[in-house]
């Protein structure tokens, strides 16, 4: 298995590659275009120009998170071909450019909710956390009322302001579609691509719903094992797989989480490992990647990849902010220290069940 860190690119990490390159045992970046669109084509020369950067710094770049999926695919519109093929020109590029694995998503409307970016844990750091009753209990129209108010009282962080302002037609868009219909787009948008990454050798690998629970009357896809099957059997191609997020399915009480890895990790190709803290109410923290501090259990979910020699990618995923770090410069979750921190605790449990 190949360790990795994600990193969001010169123009938005303060980290530097340099202070990356010396977590041990790290060897490969996971970038991506920040600034590209969903829907936009990747250029070769883009790509090239990001990936001799990070390679120039000793690094390998294996893996893209994320390739964001348009709206219209989701949506199944007529406007889908043209975003499809635009897809499959962005893979080919990365495939030429020797990318072996894509994380996305398959979300409607948001990428991961929270609703505290810095809730203060008792050792003096802080961390993301979500209530869950805050989400459950809201109706998406008063969520519409209170963006265009300004409000601040739920955080959504990845979204530009100009996806912000479009909140309104984008719920109208998806309202009433149903958890069927948004698999069955998820299909055509699958099998459309699949010939490509078979051909070129790319992986697709696509990332649980966070949190994995219905959220704002929109559908999920990837939040349990029943979901997760019916997911993976739309298409039998190898080259459909997940990325599977332990903090994620973490969030969801019933998931027994050894037992999904131990049923998936043929088709996964990349791991993202973080502990979370559920409580009852099924509200959660995200907390430091020792087993001991949450409800993850981080080191025999190691165990099942050793055991199966996994051979993909796996990566820290958010971190606490710890260490004084600024937390205005990073992004909420991936500041340097906790989840070097969090690599240095996964090459224990590493190294621990490989040594002989
Ligand atoms: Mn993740």
């Amino acid at each position: 298995m190949k360790m990795s860190f994600r990193w969001f690119g010169r123009d938005n990490d303060p980290i530097p590659l340099e202070y990356i390159r010396q977590i041990p045992g790290t060897e490969e970046v996971v970038w991506a275009l920040h600034h590209k669109k969903p829907g936009e084509i990747w250029t070769k020369d883009e790509i090239d120009e990001e990936v001799n950067f990070i390679q120039s710094l000793g690094l390998k770049t294996s893996v893209v998170e994320s390739v964001n999926i348009h709206d219209d695919i989701k949506l199944g519109l007529d406007s889908r071909e043209e975003y499809i093929a635009n897809y499959i020109e962005t893979l080919e590029n990365l495939a030429a450019a020797g990318v072996k694995v894509v994380c996305y998503n398959f979300m409607p409307v948001f990428d991961w909710t929270r609703t505290e970016l810095f809730h203060p844990l008792a050792d003096g750091s802080t961390a993301m956390y979500m209530e869950k009753a805050q989400i459950i209990d809201t109706d998406p129209h008063e969520l519409i009322a209170m963006f265009e108010k300004g409000s601040k009282g739920l955080t959504l962080p990845g979204w530009e302001p100009e996806r912000m302002a479009k909140i309104k037609e984008l719920f109208a868009a998806y309202e009433g579609i149903t958890g069927e219909e948004l698999r069955a787009n998820f299909k055509y948008f699958i099998d459309a691509i699949i010939p490509t990454c078979e051909k070129h050798d790319i992986k697709m690998a696509i990332h649980p719903d966070d949190p994995p629970f219905e959220i704002f009357n929109l559908p999920r896809l990837v939040n349990n094992q029943k979901n997760i099957d019916l997911l993976l059997e739309v298409n039998d191609s190898p080259y459909h797989g997940l990325t599977f997020c332990t903090g994620s399915l973490g969030a969801n009480p019933e998931n027994d989480q050894i037992e999904m890895l131990e049923k998936y990790v043929d088709r996964t190709h990349f791991i993202h490992i973080r502990n979370v803290d559920l409580d009852e109410e099924g509200n959660f923290t995200e907390v430091s990647h020792r087993t001991a501090d949450g409800t993850v259990d981080v080191v025999n979910l190691v165990k099942v990849l050793i055991d199966n020699d996994f051979d993909g990618y796996i990566r820290p995923d958010h971190g606490r902010n710890v260490f004084g770090e600024d937390a205005d410069s990073v992004r909420p979750g991936y500041g340097l220290y906790d989840r070097a921190m969090g690599i240095m605790y996964l090459n224990g449990c590493i190294d621990a069940f490989t040594t002989t």
